[in-house]
């Protein structure tokens, strides 16, 4: 969600212009496109408008999209008129470690149970080669 803020008078409706321009983020696959009128009625000063960012379970680097405001109907827009959105990747495959740097056992043993953990991670496979 974004908060837009309204400064000054709240006596008359005002209403902005929003929206969204790709950056490294592409509209309808990393994010649903925003393109909007944004109304604040008498006595408002500020809006919420929602986002919908799109989880895309790929190990990948962040993206940015950017949102902008237009002025509408004679509104007058800030000098902050633009916002860039960064969507942080959450996806990683995760370390993969052995559980000690030695281990000490006797040649009649036979066999080593090895157990090799997996942390920090929870996307896909990591092939043991
Ligand atoms: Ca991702």
């Amino acid at each position: 969600m974004v908060e837009i803020v309204r400064v000054g008078p709240t006596d008359e409706i005002s209403t902005v212009w929003l929206q969204s321009e790709d950056l490294s983020a592409r509209a309808g696959t990393d994010f649903e496109s925003v393109e909007m009128a944004v109304e604040f009625p008498r006595g408002v000063s500020s809006v919420t408008v929602p986002l919908k960012i799109h989880d895309n379970r790929i190990e990948d680097s962040d993206r940015s999209f950017k949102l902008q405001l237009a002025p509408v109907l004679g509104s007058t827009v800030g000098i902050r008129n633009e916002l860039t959105v960064r969507i942080k990747n959450d996806d990683f495959r995760g370390k993969v470690s052995l559980p000690a740097s030695e281990f000490v056992l006797f040649e009649d043993e036979g066999f080593l149970d090895l157990k090799i953990r997996r942390l920090g991670g929870d996307l896909g496979n990591i092939p043991i080669l």
